[in-house]
């Protein structure tokens, strides 16, 4: 049975909905509205990509594209990185702000002009402050060219439809509130300052910290519920809120492409009564790998294809955090919600179980950034690291070879949570509390006044700099990547790599107690000499320079994010072929600003290409006292400067109609990039022609001439048609007076009869 809503529920659900979806949305809609002007030719009909709450953006692998991003906002800056875009030949294209280039000032355009690559499931979003938490993201897919074989699959089934899945963990405060909660330590009052009720963090299978605040909204492209009853916070606000609805026909298979864009929380992504089959992570091909759920922390994306082979009815689709517990006791896990519809069933919502696991039926959880769960979960782990590339994404991208020790780099990273006597916690990379730099270092080589040089501090462990690791050019780059705290308390991180996807070797696990999971004691393969674990080392001198036992070099995974397990390492391995300055940090925003961040710089500055002309400058100004004095005289300091300080042209930005500049592939090596030819010479082959802005105007103008000419024609045929009937007029009048003439004769002729009758 049914039961009515009241109206003063329904009334107050609908306000908290508009302040709750609509806030959340609130700068999507500016940017479908003002912000952003995404002037997109979408020329792509193989995929149909269902709903669109955000902007979501499809492009062609190897597109040149053209982006135009006005910041209309009043009072903030603005950037946005294109997460998962390599920025090859472009890295002041990245949209980090104060790395990449300046912040976009409110009225400003910049222009983004980068090649679309590589293919896959990727996403774009606001990287300066907090304004990623507060919605400022969208999905970025790049599809493979139909016309070639780059991108396309033939292990994959032909899929019926293809969603988009964008997680978010929202809540009510200003993205700016909770990073300063964090920065304070307020956490223990977010339940309020007169609350006598205490927050205390709440944490995964392992012992990590997981809600550092309390999940209060977990949404599923923009839609979802509040949790804020703590009382029961396993009951949503208003269950009657709409959800977002995948509707699927029966035997049909579907792609799902997942992308977590939220703040703090990783999600547990399921389909109740479904397995699902992992097929790529971070847009990167791996073999098909059957799990029961899928882990996707902040930044990551993975896709996976469905089979919808139950019975017509509704099903949850899931994203669980990995809450277990919190300081009182077991929890149940937090949920956002989606339903997947087979065509046919009730629009109602679902009231399907997820899997029970047992102990002969174990379920297979995907990208665990622990190695087990505790034994009455009856679950298996897969690491990032266990999954396998196809043989097509890995003879595209090889691993880098090492063949002596010359051609190897190897790098210790340690993201992690530090305390003091003075500073209780903080977050660091080895030691360092990054400092953003005030301008793009590229922009000001010599880095006088733009950075906080770590070397001049003689910064070893625990302060505050732009800590700068340098990547020599064309070497093999391998980092281990630790999570190794010195406070007391410590959580896997996200750890995202601008400018490169690398090949994920080898996950080091902390020692667990077998039943309960819960942490024992750090990897022992790593040597930590200081409390910070800023100088880390193999513990065996004999895993240097490469050789580190049970690497797989065969066919790793690509990716462009991994969770570090806490007390645990990463192996990773790229190719430093990509010059430029990249941002590497936790894609915990909160994490991020507050300093768990480094700038690594691939190359000499020679190396790096040049910045655009005319590309905008920022950063810090002061005045010397002499040079002020020179204005406070009665003439002033005018005559006294001898040249004027040249002053950039005002730069207009045209509106462009469309993004996709032209099809043709640009080859990825060597120097030079792609050459003009095909903007000198347009029309060279038929096929640049067809894809040539002049083809276009040339379309234009013949269809325009014949619909001219159709016009013209219409329009005599209309008059010859309109002449045609008038004649046929006169001569149906001249057909009824000779009838009529007839008609009278014939009547005389009979009533002469009759009279001579
Ligand atoms: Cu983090």
């Amino acid at each position: 049975m049914t039961r009515a809503v009241p109206e003063i529920l329904w009334s107050s659900g609908m306000v908290l909905y508009s302040a709750g979806v609509a806030a959340m949305r609130i700068f999507q809609l500016i940017l479908q509205k003002t912000l952003i002007r995404l002037y997109l030719r979408m020329d792509l009909t193989r995929c149909s990509l269902e709903s669109t709450d955000t902007i979501r953006v499809l492009l062609l692998l190897f597109t040149k594209v053209v982006m135009n991003i006005k910041n209309n906002l009043l009072m903030e800056g603005l950037t946005i990185h294109w997460h998962g875009m390599v920025q090859w030949h472009t890295p002041w294209m990245d949209g980090v702000g104060t790395v990449s280039h300046c912040p976009i000032n409110p009225g400003e355009t910049f222009q983004y002009r980068f090649l679309a690559d590589p293919p896959g499931t990727h996403w774009y979003h606001s990287h300066l402050g907090t304004e990623r938490t507060d919605g400022l993201t969208g999905a970025l897919i790049v599809l493979p060219k139909p016309d070639k074989t780059i991108g396309l699959r033939a292990d994959l089934p032909e899929v019926s439809g293809d969603f988009v899945m964008v997680l978010a963990d929202w809540k009510l405060d200003p993205s700016i509130e909770t990073k300063n909660e964090a920065d304070w330590g307020l956490n223990s009052f977010s339940y309020g300052f007169n609350d006598t009720m205490c927050y205390s963090f709440t944490a995964d299978a392992a012992g990590g910290t997981v809600g550092l605040f309390p999940f209060e909204s977990g949404l599923i492209n923009g839609r979802g519920n509040h949790y804020l009853n703590k009382d029961n916070p396993e009951q949503p606000d208003i269950p009657e809120l709409p959800l977002e609805t995948f509707v699927v026909n029966r035997y049909g298979y579907y792609r799902f492409r997942v992308i977590n864009s939220g703040m703090l929380f990783a999600f547990r992504v399921s389909v109740d009564k479904h397995d699902i089959q992992i097929i790529s992570v971070d847009g990167n091909d791996v073999t098909m790998t059957s799990a029961e759920s899928v882990i996707v922390y902040g930044g990551e994306r993975v896709d996976f294809i469905l089979l919808a082979s139950e019975d017509v009815d509704n099903y949850w689709v899931r994203a669980q955090t990995l809450e277990v517990s919190n300081g009182e006791g077991p929890l149940v896990p937090n949920t956002a919600l989606a339903i997947l519809r087979y065509n046919g069933s009730r629009e109602v919502h679902p009231k399907s179980d997820r899997y029970h696991c047992r102990p002969k039926d174990l379920c297979r959880v995907v990208n665990c950034p622990f190695g087990r769960f505790p034994d009455s979960y009856n679950i298996k782990c897969l690491a990032a690291s266990d999954l396998k590339s196809t043989s097509e994404q890995i003879k595209a991208h090889p691993v880098p070879a090492v063949t002596s020790p010359n051609e190897i780099q190897e790098i210790f990273l340690n993201f992690h949570f530090s305390s003091t006597a003075k500073v209780p916690f903080t977050t660091a990379v080895n030691g360092h509390v990054f400092v953003p730099p005030s301008s793009p270092p590229q922009l000001y080589p010599k880095q006088e006044n733009t950075t906080v040089s770590c070397d001049s501090l003689n910064c070893t462990d625990h302060c505050k700099c732009t800590y700068i690791v340098k990547l020599e050019k064309d070497k093999t780059i391998q980092m281990v990547f630790l999570n190794m705290d010195d406070a007391p308390f410590g959580m896997p991180h996200p750890v995202h790599m601008h400018g490169h996807h690398f090949h994920v070797l080898k996950t080091g696990y902390p020692i667990y107690n077998a039943t309960t999971g819960v942490i024992l004691d750090r990897n022992r393969d790593i040597r930590c000499n200081t409390k910070s674990c800023n100088d880390a080392s193999w513990s065996n001198e004999d895993w240097k320079f490469g050789n580190v036992p049970g690497l797989n070099l065969n066919d790793p995974p690509q990716k462009d994010t991994i969770a570090i397990p806490r007390d645990g390492y990463v192996v990773v391995r790229l190719k430093a072929d990509n010059p430029g300055f990249w941002f590497m940090h936790c894609h915990i925003e909160i994490h991020q600003i507050a300093g768990m961040a480094v700038l690594l710089q691939e190359g000499e500055i020679a190396d790096m290409e040049p910045v655009p002309e005319g590309f905008p400058t920022c950063g810090s100004f002061k005045m010397t006292e002499e040079e002020f004095n020179q204005y406070m005289t009665p003439e002033g300091a005018r005559g006294k400067k001898q040249e004027k300080q040249k002053r950039p042209e005002n730069i207009v930005v045209e509106e462009i109609d469309y993004h996709i500049v032209d099809y043709e592939r640009v080859q990825r090596a060597p120097y030079p990039p792609p050459s003009s030819d095909t903007e000198k010479h347009p029309f060279k082959n038929l096929h640049t022609f067809y894809h040539h802005r002049r083809y276009h105007v040339i379309l234009i103008v013949t269809l325009g001439f014949s619909l001219l000419l159709n016009i013209i024609f219409m329009a005599m045929c209309c008059y010859k048609k309109c002449r045609t009937s008038s004649s046929l007029h006169k001569l149906s009048e001249k057909k009824t007076m000779l009838a009529h003439n007839l008609l009278q004769q014939t009547k005389r002729h009979s009533e002469s009869k009759q009279r001579l009758i």
